[in-house]
């Protein structure tokens, strides 16, 4: 149901709530949600203000695109401190998502290039329709990634891929690089956002501290030392197992009241 569709943050996203799950989307489909400052300051805002309720985020695009990355308008007028400051704002920003208090689910269809495909990136779970393409024409434009893409996407697509990407101007077709591990679903177009708040909602059911886990933990983990790792490891799983909902959950699998796993068609 959807309740209402306060815009608390600036106009360039808006922010829909369905129930427990949180939907944003980039507004500024004449410019191709192209991200200037301002809307790199929106979703910022917009993560960092989600109500209480939400449980798990949804993000997409509005118009025939996710997003055509930086707003080229605004780059040439920057000196070499306001570029650091830029990129700095950017990492803030996406750090908002990444490191936000709800999963984040992106619906990618159309351009997802530049700091577009940098955008995606920050979400945990990517659904693409068939119609999104990724790029990084920084290097045609004669820049470098600057939004935590050299962070992020080699641990997605792996150095080598986001370098052949950058030199040879290479754009991948959504089915071409699903195996690659740009988005974790490929869904016929106009499919693509029942399908993320599908997830979402999926999400949004898990017990909280897991989820916390998911997000804040594993990435740390991942990143860090082995002996650090199984350390964090053993913590957070008593920490999670400790939850009074994690006892009922695994109690009603027990007593046959939870569903068991299977794959789905
Ligand atoms: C823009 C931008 C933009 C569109 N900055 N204004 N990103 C790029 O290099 C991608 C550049 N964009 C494109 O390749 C195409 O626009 C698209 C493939 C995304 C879409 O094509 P199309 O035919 O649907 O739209 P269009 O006619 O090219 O653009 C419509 C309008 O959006 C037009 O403005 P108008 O006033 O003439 O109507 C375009 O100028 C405008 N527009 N993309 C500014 N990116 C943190 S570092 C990240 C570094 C990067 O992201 S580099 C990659 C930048």
């Amino acid at each position: 149901m959807t309740v209402s569709s306060p815009v608390k943050a600036p106009e360039l996203v808006s922010t829909r709530i369905e129930g427990e799950i949180a939907i944003l989307r980039l507004e500024r489909p004449e410019k191709r949600n192209a991200l200037n400052d301002r809307a790199v300051l929106a979703l910022e805002a917009a993560f960092r203000n989600l109500p209480p309720s939400a449980k798990a985020a949804v993000l997409h695009g509005a118009g025939e695109h996710f997003s055509a990355g930086l707003d080229l308008s605004e780059l040439s007028e920057k000196d070499l401190n306001e570029a650091i400051d830029h990129s700095r704002l950017w990492h803030r920003a996406f750090e908002a998502i990444e490191f936000g208090r709800v999963p984040v689910v992106s619906m990618l269809h159309g351009a997802v290039v530049g700091g577009g495909l940098e955008l995606a990136a920050a979400t945990h779970v990517r659904v693409a329709e068939r119609s999104a393409f990724y790029a990084l024409p920084e290097g045609q434009r004669g820049i470098f990634v600057g939004g935590g893409g050299s962070v992020r996407l080699p641990r997605l697509i792996g150095a080598s891929r986001m370098m052949e990407m950058m030199l040879t101007g290479r754009v991948y077709r959504a089915e071409e690089g699903y195996p690659f591990g740009f988005s974790h679903y490929v869904v016929a177009d106009g499919e693509g956002l029942a399908k993320a708040v599908e997830l979402a909602r999926a999400i949004a059911g898990n017990a909280g501290r897991t989820n916390f886990a998911l997000i804040q933990a594993l990435p740390r983990i991942a990143d860090g030392d082995r002996a650090s790792g199984y350390l964090i490891e053993a913590l957070m799983s008593a920490i999670a197992q400790d939850d009074s909902e994690a006892k009922a959950r695994m109690r009603a699998f027990l007593e046959k009241r939870a569903g068991k796993v299977a794959p789905k068609d």
